[in-house]
């Protein structure tokens, strides 16, 4: 079994985020997201509309989504990666190279965002219309 691993936020779930995860589960037959904590949110100077509990039961929804897990730290990655036997790293190239030093324990692939759309774009748009 070809395991995949992706890391993020996903609040505010737009087509950019699903976009990704069917990509991802493109590339092998399990896909982990590690999705990011209220805390590691603020770590990332993020704060994301839906809490923990509610983005990791959205997430769980996906049919591309097999398993998602916490990210807590910058840190965790190799740890993921070893434990969880994955075989192939994942994220959008927003992040391009960022995360090549998981080119010893993986497959390390950055895909192209999905143009347009964010959830700051999100966030952003729905301000201007109760303006
Ligand atoms: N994404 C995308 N297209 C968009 C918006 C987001 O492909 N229009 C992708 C991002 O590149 C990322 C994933 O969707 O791979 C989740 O995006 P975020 O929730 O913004 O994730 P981010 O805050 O970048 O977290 O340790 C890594 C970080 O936790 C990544």
């Amino acid at each position: 079994m070809k395991k995949v691993i992706t890391y993020g936020t996903f609040d505010l779930l737009h087509v950019g985020h699903i976009n990704i995860l069917k990509r991802a589960k493109e590339l092998g037959d399990y896909l982990i997201v590690a999705l990011s904590t209220d805390e590691f949110n603020a770590v990332k100077h993020k704060s994301a509309y839906h809490s923990y509990e509610d983005r990791k039961m959205i997430l769980e929804a996906i049919k591309y989504v097999d398993e998602v897990i916490p990210e807590t730290t910058w840190e965790q990655k190799v740890q993921d990666v070893l434990e969880h036997k994955v075989d192939v790293f994942v994220i959008g190239n927003d992040w391009e190279g960022e995360f090549d030093f998981l080119k010893e324990y993986c497959e390390v692939v950055y895909l192209p965002r999905t143009d347009g759309i964010s959830t700051t774009k999100i966030k952003n748009d729905l301000n201007k219309k109760t303006l």
